[in-house]
């Protein structure tokens, strides 16, 4: 397997695109011969962390059990992808921590609030208004934007296919693939 493991980590409001573009990267990494693995909210939140919600402790504790998983894949030599809000900057950087420097990159999935609003592809943002569901990060919870990401993408005015580009170029970049 030409290459080694690693960690892209992208972290992004609710509708921002994260898993589409997680799973797009994969995609084409596959198509070049590449090992990789998405860890998304369909495969944790509802196995390893089902017994967590969405307080800020239970957020915290999703992401490190994410963050500790992620880092099994990447010293099993895999290119781990996370894709959850993972609104904290301290959580985000202690996923960080867990990794030999330049073997984590933090991806910026960028979308304005309005607009992952407008998308609303599950109706969770109009629950939230309505104030049937609570702590809903970006209406009644905190995003923590990085302060320092390896790459930002704006999913509102660049493709699918641009963004991924430049995640694929930013591995290239980095010797990662
Ligand atoms: C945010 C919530 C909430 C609350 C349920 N706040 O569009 P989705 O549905 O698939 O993305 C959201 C997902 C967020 O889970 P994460 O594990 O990524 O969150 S975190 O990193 O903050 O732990 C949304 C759904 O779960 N969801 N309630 N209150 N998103």
């Amino acid at each position: 397997l030409n290459q080694k493991g690693c960690v892209i980590w992208f972290t992004g409001l609710s509708g921002s695109g994260k898993s589409t573009l997680a799973l797009e990267v994969e995609s084409k990494l596959y198509q070049r011969g590449h090992l990789t693995y998405v860890l998304d909210g369909d495969n944790v939140r509802h196995g390893l962390n089902k017994n967590l919600g969405f307080s800020p402790e239970d957020r915290e504790e999703n992401i490190r059990r994410i963050g500790e998983v992620a880092k099994l894949f990447a010293d099993a030599g895999v290119i781990g992808m996370t894709a959850f809000i993972s609104p904290y900057r301290t959580d985000r950087d202690n996923a960080r921590d867990l990794l030999d420097e330049g073997r984590f990159v933090e991806v910026f999935v960028d979308c304005p609030l309005e607009v992952c609003e407008a998308r609303d592809t599950k109706g969770l943002y109009k629950k939230a208004r309505a104030g049937e569901i609570k702590e809903f990060t970006g209406i009644s919870a905190p995003y923590e934007a990085p302060a320092q990401p390896e790459l930002t993408v704006n999913t509102s005015d660049q493709s699918l296919e641009e963004c991924t580009a430049n995640v694929i170029a930013l591995l290239e970049s980095k010797g990662l693939i």
